[in-house]
C-alpha cells in the first residue's frame, strides 16, 4: 500500500559523518511537497557536507524520485549520450561486478557541469558494491601556495572519449554498466570542454578543484607532463582523509553536489546484481577565479541541460 505522509517534517536532523565530508539526514520522508522550510535545510546540508544520506526511503519510486529532485532545481536529461530507457532517470545495473569504479565529477565532458546528482539504491548487493565520495573543496584548500598559484591558472580539457584503459585496473570501461550500454553508445558524441582546474562555487562562492577521470590534458601542457601533474593532483582529491565511504542498504538515497565532489564506485561485489537509479539536477556553466567560464570545444550539450535560465 502507498502511503502519501503528509505530516509536517519537522524532526529533520543533520547528522555530520566525517571531518571533511558526508552527512546522514534523518526525519525526512523524500518525495514531492517537502515544503520550502526542509528543501532549504536539505540544501544547506548538501552545501556544507558536500554528499547528504538519507536511509528508509524505500517508498521512493522514479516519479517520487522526481518529484523531489524538481525541488532542488531544473532536471537534466538521463544523459548527453546514453539512453537507459528513461527521459529522466540513468539506471546504472550491473551483474558481472563493473561499476564507475574511478574517481569522477559527473559529466565534466560539457560545458554545464549538472549541480547536483541523487542517487537511490534499488537493488543492493549483500556485500562490496560502496561508493565513496571525495570533496574537492577542501582538496583546494588545503594545497600549499606554491600548488595553488599553479592551478589557480590553469585550465584542463575534459571529454568523453578519453583512455578509459588508463583510469582501471582491467581496461573495464568506467560509466559502462554491464552489458546496457557500450562504449561506442558513451562515445556517440564526443564532447570537450575547456573548463578552469579551480571553479567558483555559484552558492557557497567556495574555490574547487574540477579534475576526475574525464580529463584529457592540461591547456599548454603535453601528455606527459599533463598526466604527472593530474595525478599530483588527483592524490590531493582522493587522499583518503578527504573522502566518505557509503555502505549502501535498499532504501539509501545519497545525494551530492557534483560542483564540489568526485565519487567512485567500488566493483567489488562479485556478479550480485545491483542497481542504483539516477536523477540528475542541472547546473550552470564554471565559472574560474578571473571570472572566465568554461568553453565548449566539441558538442553542442543543449538538449541534455538547459542553463538559460542558471547563467547570470
Ligand atoms: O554506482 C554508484 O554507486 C555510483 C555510480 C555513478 O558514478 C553515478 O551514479 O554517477
Ligand atoms: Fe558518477
Amino acid at each position: 500500500m502507498n502511503i502519501r505522509i503528509t505530516r509536517p517534517q519537522t524532526a529533520l536532523t543533520v547528522q555530520k559523518l566525517g571531518g571533511r565530508i558526508g552527512a546522514r539526514i534523518d526525519g525526512v520522508t523524500l518525495g514531492a511537497d517537502l515544503g520550502d522550510e526542509t528543501v532549504a535545510t536539505i540544501r544547506a546540508a548538501l552545501l556544507e557536507h558536500k554528499v547528504v544520506f538519507f536511509r528508509g526511503q524505500e517508498h521512493l519510486d522514479d516519479k517520487g524520485h522526481i518529484a523531489f529532485a524538481e525541488q532542488l532545481g531544473s532536471l537534466t536529461t538521463a544523459h548527453p549520450t546514453v539512453n537507459t530507457g528513461s527521459a529522466r532517470v540513468f539506471t546504472l545495473t550491473a551483474d558481472k561486478g563493473m561499476a564507475a569504479n574511478s574517481w569522477h565529477t559527473d559529466v565534466t565532458f560539457v560545458d554545464r557541469i549538472p549541480a547536483i546528482s541523487i542517487l537511490r539504491g534499488v537493488v543492493i548487493p549483500e556485500y562490496g558494491g560502496t561508493t565513496n565520495w571525495a570533496n574537492t573543496v577542501t582538496a583546494y584548500e588545503s594545497l600549499p601556495t606554491s600548488l595553488r598559484a599553479l592551478v589557480d591558472n590553469l585550465w584542463a580539457v575534459h571529454t568523453n572519449d578519453y583512455d578509459y584503459g588508463e583510469h582501471t585496473e582491467n581496461g573495464v570501461v568506467v560509466d559502462q554498466q554491464d552489458k546496457q550500454f557500450s562504449r561506442s553508445d558513451f562515445v556517440s558524441t564526443t564532447f570537450e570542454t575547456e573548463h578552469p582546474v579551480v571553479r567558483v562555487h555559484p552558492e557557497t562562492g567556495e574555490r574547487s578543484l574540477v579534475l576526475g577521470h574525464f580529463v584529457k590534458k592540461f591547456v599548454g601542457l603535453n601528455q606527459k607532463e599533463s598526466a604527472i601533474l593530474f595525478n599530483l593532483l588527483q592524490d590531493r582529491v582522493t587522499k583518503l582523509e578527504n573522502t566518505i565511504r557509503w555502505t549502501w542498504q535498499k532504501g539509501d538515497v545519497a545525494m551530492w553536489d557534483n560542483r564540489a565532489t568526485q565519487h567512485y564506485a567500488v566493483a567489488d561485489f562479485d556478479t550480485q546484481p545491483r542497481e542504483v537509479r539516477r536523477i540528475t539536477v542541472a547546473g550552470d556553466i564554471p565559472v574560474g577565479i578571473d571570472g572566465r567560464r568554461s568553453i565548449p570545444i566539441t558538442g553542442d550539450a543543449g538538449s541534455f541541460s538547459d542553463v538559460s535560465a542558471l547563467v547570470s
